[in-house]
């Protein structure tokens, strides 16, 4: 899944993608380095940021869309927590929707239901804004395993078809919550849903390794080829190219194939 985010300040891409033209650039690139998703976002979820209003996020997504919807072979996402963008979005041409509030709001899944479209239910503890001041579990696989579980049992309940989980990389994590995460995903691939994994570019990889936030590829080139191992299906990254080389990689080995 390749990122596209409409937005001034995302926290290692804000401003580069904002008119639709230079979008549809990248997304064609994206699509041609092998990416079999794009996830089109208009609001920062990065840690302290306070969320941006309805219209304005939908000013930034629907043009976007619509220079994206009649593109061959590109596979929508709309990364929205807010009900009626994530209608807007889909009724312009996306095709599936990512929440990064696990569908917690119940306007959210009777949208995604009544829309018959796939969804990603991602588990956050707290809100962007205060989600890193500190955040505690007693046990965070077995807490986001349930909380998943839960979100699952809920979207099902509301009559949403097809729902993948993402443990929320990095959202109301602490740099340990996140390796324990992502060394368990075998845990949150048991509830039965897809498992999409999100840690491109994110902080936990800097402070690992002590890079700034454009020199964590190689940081999550490992994290991806590990996460396939250890149970993921969609990789979300904003360097597709690699990211698809360490991804085929990965699954030839954890998968015993030689044609990738
Ligand atoms: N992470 C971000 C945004 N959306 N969606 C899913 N399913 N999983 C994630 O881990 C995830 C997500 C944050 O990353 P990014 O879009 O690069 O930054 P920002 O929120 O600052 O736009």
């Amino acid at each position: 899944m390749g990122i596209l985010n409409v937005t001034p300040d995302s926290f290692s891409d804000g401003g580069e993608h904002v008119d639709p033209a230079t979008c549809l650039a990248y997304a064609r690139r994206m699509r041609d380095e092998g990416a079999d998703l794009i996830d089109v976002g208009g609001e920062s979820t990065r840690p302290g940021s306070r969320g941006v209003p309805l219209e304005v996020e939908l000013q930034r997504v629907l043009p976007v869309i619509r220079a994206l919807a009649d593109e061959p072979g590109l596979v929508l996402s709309i990364d929205t927590s807010k009900p009626g963008v994530a209608e807007a979005a889909i009724r312009t041409g996306a095709h599936l929707v990512n929440d990064v509030t696990g569908l917690r709001e119940a306007a959210m899944r009777d949208t995604v239901a009544r829309l018959r479209v796939p969804a990603i239910a991602m588990h956050m503890q707290g809100t962007p804004e205060t989600m890193q001041r500190d955040p505690r579990y007693g046990d965070v696989v077995a807490e986001v395993r349930d909380a998943l579980g839960e979100a699952l049992d809920r979207a099902h309940a509301a009559g949403i078809g097809e729902i993948a989980l993402d443990p929320g990389i990095g959202f109301g994590k602490t740099d340990a919550h996140n390796l324990e995460l992502l060394r368990n995903l075998g845990t949150l691939r048991a509830l039965g849903a897809p498992v999409v994994v999100g840690s491109s570019r994110k902080g936990f990889i800097g402070r690992i390794l002590d890079v700034p936030v454009d020199e964590r590829l190689e940081g999550n080139l490992a994290v991806t080829a590990l996460a396939i191992q250890a149970g993921a299906d969609v990789i979300r990254v904003h360097d597709v190219a690699p990211s698809v080389r360490a991804a085929r990689m990965a699954d030839a080995w954890v998968r015993g194939r030689a044609d990738g």
